[in-house]
């Protein structure tokens, strides 16, 4: 067996840079590159490793820990599970930072490869630096709070580890079932041991994601059940863009005249203009969505996880049947669904091969249609430009963002009260073009989600909203779009605090309090921070200057930061439905 000596962090970089994709008959690396904080723990021996492969696998260096793993899942997110970013960190602190985003990437079903530096294994020089030494557990260190948010979790103790640790961490990151955080802890002293690695750990790997057929049986229940419905709809989650399923969607759903909802996940699957297409399911959903789910005698919901705000805390969807197509059955079978255990694309197929002519009723489809033109009408309605001299709402900053959006362009959202207002309201024009972490709705996902996006895309403009509470929590990144040229398009919405969360607190029966910035607090000077950082920004005073703001942002090559006042009080009325909050205390 020919054999090549080298550190553990030498061949794992190695082994990371032979790894393939086939995408569209293309031949790509899979790893787009690695996010690296370096400090002690992983500078010495990892960090030599990839300075030694920078040609081949580029290390981009971050600010923040969470903040580059947030970049890492947008990555992987846009470019639909197919490729993925590694993240490496030191020990201590470093590694701990990541744990929200590694549960963000679990939450999303999203693949995040992590490496954490670690403490010596031989325990020598113990306690180090940044060590936690948890008391009568000397095993234990922090990286095992990584666990519960990792659906792989290694620690590489001896070099000899990595033959079998490293195809099982690919094995998981891409399969569509298991996927998600894959962390592999690296103990600093094994990162800079030799050992004689046989060569065939380091031949070319081409890899493509599984496309799981659905089972025969299934097919024809889901069919039987298809063909007596006389008011069928869709609802399309995230898992229809992973499998690349968003075209076939579209063609089925027209004809077979079954009108489309979408997650927040899964919106942008099909256009705004789509004939089948209703908007938003849910707690955040359209009129149009939410009456034809009260509605309709059978829901074939396609790749989603059912979270509260889907199924308006299970009360929407308790009247028609409920199949559930899934590639992974522990989603496959919620809520009693009827499972359907397969890859979306495979299973519109299957679908499409035993359903003859059948289509639903002419009159189902042109009530959704009806439904779906009236909602339009309200986006106009809470989209248009305000008054002069009205502070605008969120709806009215999204309207000018929407309509200088191109069908190329992506908009990056998370937390707050944006979301609620995108999935509603933004109209999406072009597949794949509107990207919001809602599963975890972590604040601070945006700006850092936005440079990861836009690494994995070529074209277009990236659009980041966010609001003034994610804005100061985590901004780092708008430095490492603008060193690395990553341009993106910031519209920061100011209301002087959590706004969404203040208008929760009061819906709930409780006194305003700890949410909006008291008058007297200082204001924040939000374009001259990012201006510090190195973007572009202005304050614009209404919408109209947002929208020349927009416009001379998209002129420039380099990130921009528009920033707009906002009104904290008014969310959108229309649509939406029950949410299952607890109140305040009676
Ligand atoms: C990391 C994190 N902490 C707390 C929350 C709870 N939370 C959700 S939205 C929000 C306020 C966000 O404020 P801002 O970004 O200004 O948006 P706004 O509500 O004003 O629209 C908070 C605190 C969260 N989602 N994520
Ligand atoms: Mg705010």
């Amino acid at each position: 067996m020919s054999t090549t000596r080298l550190t553990m962090a030498q061949a794992l970089v190695r082994f990371l840079v032979q790894q393939r994709i086939q995408i569209d008959r293309e031949e790509v690396p899979l790893f787009g590159g690695v996010f690296a904080i370096f400090g002690h723990g992983n500078v010495a021996g990892l960090g030599h490793a990839l300075h030694e492969a920078r040609s081949e696998l580029p290390t981009f260096r971050a600010h923040n820990e969470q903040a580059m793993a947030h970049a890492a899942i947008a990555y992987a997110k846009t470019h639909k599970r197919r490729r993925i970013m590694a993240c490496t960190t030191s020990i201590g602190p470093g590694a701990t930072n990541l744990v929200t985003a590694a549960a963000t990437a679990h939450v999303n079903r999203i693949p995040l490869l992590l490496l954490p530096g670690d403490v010596f294994a031989s325990r020598r020089p113990d306690p180090v630096l940044q060590q936690l030494e948890a008391f009568g557990s000397p095993t234990l260190s922090v990286n095992d709070c990584l666990k519960p948010v990792s659906r792989l979790w290694d620690r590489i103790d001896r070099p000899e580890q990595l033959l079998v640790a490293l195809p099982e961490a690919i094995r998981v990151l891409l399969d569509p079932v298991e996927t998600g955080t894959v962390t592999l802890c690296l103990p600093q002293d094994v990162q800079a041991e030799r050992w004689d690695y046989p060569n065939r750990l380091f031949e070319k790997r081409v890899h493509t994601i599984r496309r799981a057929p659905p089972d025969p049986f299934e097919v024809e229940r889901v069919r039987a059940a298809l063909a007596k419905s006389e008011r069928p709809m869709i609802i399309a989650g995230g898992g229809v863009h992973y499998s690349g399923a968003a075209d076939r969607l579209s063609r089925f759903a027209k004809q077979r005249r079954i009108p489309v909802a979408e997650t927040q996940a899964g919106k942008s699957a099909l256009t705004h203009d789509d004939p089948a297409a209703l908007g938003a399911i849910g707690v955040t959903g359209t009129e149009a969505a939410n009456s034809c789910a009260k509605e309709a005698d059978l829901v074939l919901a396609i790749g989603t996880r059912f979270s509260d705000f889907t199924t308006s805390s299970r009360t929407l969807l308790n009247g028609p049947l409920l199949i559930s197509a899934n590639v992974g059955p522990f989603d496959a079978h919620k809520h009693d669904a009827l499972p359907i255990v397969g890859d979306a694309h495979a299973i519109l197929d299957a679908l499409d091969g035993v359903l003859g002519e059948w289509a639903a009723p002419e009159s189902w489809w042109s009530k959704a249609r009806t439904r779906s033109k009236a909602w339009s009408e309200t986006i106009d309605r809470v989209t248009a430009q305000p008054p002069a001299g009205q502070r605008p709402t969120d709806a009215q900053v999204l309207g000018a963002v929407n309509r200088a959006a191109g069908d190329k362009d992506l908009v990056v959202c998370a937390a707050g009260g944006l979301p609620g207002e995108l999935h509603k309201l933004w109209r999406s024009k072009g597949p794949g073009t509107y990207h919001l972490e809602y599963g975890y709705s972590c604040m601070g996902y945006e700006i850092a989600g936005g440079l990861g996006a836009r690494m994995a895309r070529t074209e277009g403009e990236v659009f980041v909203m966010v609001g003034d509470g994610s804005y100061l929590m985590m901004n780092s990144e708008i430095a490492t779009s603008v060193a690395t040229g990553n341009k993106l398009i910031i519209v920061l919405l100011d209301n002087r605090g959590f706004g969404c969360i203040n208008r929760l607190q009061k819906a709930t029966g409780n006194a305003p309090f700890n949410n909006l910035l008291p008058e007297a607090a200082p204001v924040v000077d939000f374009a001259a921070h990012a201006a510090s950082l190195g973007a572009s920004s202005e304050k614009v005073a209404s919408v109209a200057e947002l929208e020349a703001a927009i416009g001379r942002a998209k002129a420039r090559s380099k990130t921009s930061v528009i920033v707009i006042d906002t009104d904290p009080e008014n969310g959108t009325k229309e649509g939406g439905a029950w949410w299952d909050v607890p109140s305040g205390a009676r």
